[in-house]
């Protein structure tokens, strides 16, 4: 087994962005809880993805969803955002919160719909160019709930056009992340349901469009692992949005529900290069925090990453490889969880103190009284949340 320093030059490669929504109040369709302290302003916003950062050193940028973040300078954004030491990273677009949108936007039947949608994401384009953004993150709500409701096949050939009147339009520094998900809002059919799906839309389109992996859109018992490793393969992943899921899309602190299915995905992605220097593969956390608190949910959330990423990285690979060549079952399993039941927490917290920070950010965080003066100052106007 590898020693730790072997693994740190890797760790200290690692960057992981955060979503500025995960900052916002959200909730169920149930009930969406506010919480005291909770940012007023996408700068607030900012500010705490800012905090992460400082007390972890794994969190240099933080994505932004279009309109929830929407401001009249995106430029000065970016200076904020460089004052307090981090960048602005991905643009999320967001074409689901608005009524037009109600049977579809990229794929809507009505050509002036379908432009709507498209003027977004060339706005989204624009945003780019002024924070020096270079992924166009998609996601879409399309989808039908009914069989029969509208053509299948049409909506994917109106998608496959829009989406090139997208990327079309893209510097030839920028990418395009094409995310998929199988189910909601839409519950018949969504137009990007699958990873399959994704890889047909984007390799059509060119080199800079690949798949976004979000670890919780994905059936029960799905192999996401399998996923990683082919999509790692075909050079197509672009980027994960990570997050921990029990039933469906829950976006719950990634690595709560399932470590070891974090590690296998972890694995795959150091075994497939997608750590190494230029790898075209970013990591994300693209969570919400209904009933904890917001920044040491995210701090823990990234922490989480880190460690699964060390266990991966001390995975004995020439042993591994033997193992499997000698058809060696039982040793080859024992190579792999004998990396995963090692606890690198303490040479974690050893490795982050003599690099300045935090031995323990989440304690940092809690005796820091920085979530008491949040609750303090930011009283009045309206708090930030999923379509805020
Ligand atoms: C939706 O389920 C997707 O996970 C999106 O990546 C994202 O969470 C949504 O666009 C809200 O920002
Ligand atoms: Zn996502
Ligand atoms: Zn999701």
């Amino acid at each position: 087994m590898p020693q730790f320093s072997d693994i740190t030059p890797t760790l200290a490669r690692q960057a992981i962005e955060l979503p500025s929504w995960a900052f916002g109040n959200s909730g169920t369709r149930f009930k969406v809880f506010g919480t005291p302290g909770t940012p007023r302003t996408p700068e607030e916003k900012i500010a705490d993805a800012a905090k992460v950062h400082e007390l972890t050193g794994l969190a240099p940028t933080v994505a932004l969803h279009i309109p929830w973040d929407t401001v009249d300078d995106y430029a000065a954004l970016g200076r904020h955002a460089a004052d307090l030491g981090i960048a602005l990273g991905t643009i999320n677009s967001n074409t689901f919160q608005d009524e037009d949108y109600k049977f579809g936007s990229l794929t809507h039947s009505d050509a002036r719909i379908r432009q709507k949608a498209i003027d977004a994401h060339l706005r989204c384009i624009d945003i780019m160019h002024a924070t020096g953004s270079t992924d166009l993150k998609i996601w879409l709500a399309d989808g039908t709930n009914y069989p029969g409701q509208d053509s299948l096949r049409a909506r994917q050939d109106r998608l496959a056009e829009s989406l090139a009147t997208i990327y079309e339009r893209l510097a030839p520094h920028q990418r395009l992340v094409l995310e998929y998900k199988f189910f909601e809002p839409a519950f018949y059919h969504t137009d990007v349901p699958d990873w399959g799906t994704s890889l047909a839309h984007v390799s059509a389109l060119g080199d800079r469009a690949l798949v976004c992996l979000d670890t919780g859109h994905h059936a029960p018992g799905t192999n996401v692992e399998f996923i990683v490793m082919q999509l790692l393969r075909l050079g197509r992943l672009g980027s994960f949005d990570f997050n921990s899921r029990f039933y469906a899309d829950d976006d719950l602190i990634v690595g709560a529900a399932d470590p070891f299915q974090l590690f296998r995905i972890l694995h795959e992605v150091v075994v497939g290069g997608g750590l190494d220097e230029g790898s075209p593969v970013r990591f994300m956390l693209d969570q919400c925090h209904n009933v904890e608190d917001k920044i040491p949910g995210q701090i823990r959330s990234v922490l989480n990453v880190q460690e699964m990423t060390a266990r991966a990285l001390m995975v004995d690979r020439a042993a591994l490889e033997k193992a499997q060549a000698d058809h060696d079952v039982l040793g080859a399993n024992e190579v792999l969880m004998d990396a995963f039941q090692t606890d690198v927490r303490g040479e974690l917290a050893q490795w982050r103190a003599a690099r300045g920070l935090p031995a323990d950010p989440m304690r940092a965080y809690a005796e820091s009284g920085h979530q008491r003066r949040l609750e303090q100052e930011r009283v009045g106007g309206t708090q930030a949340g999923w379509g805020a």
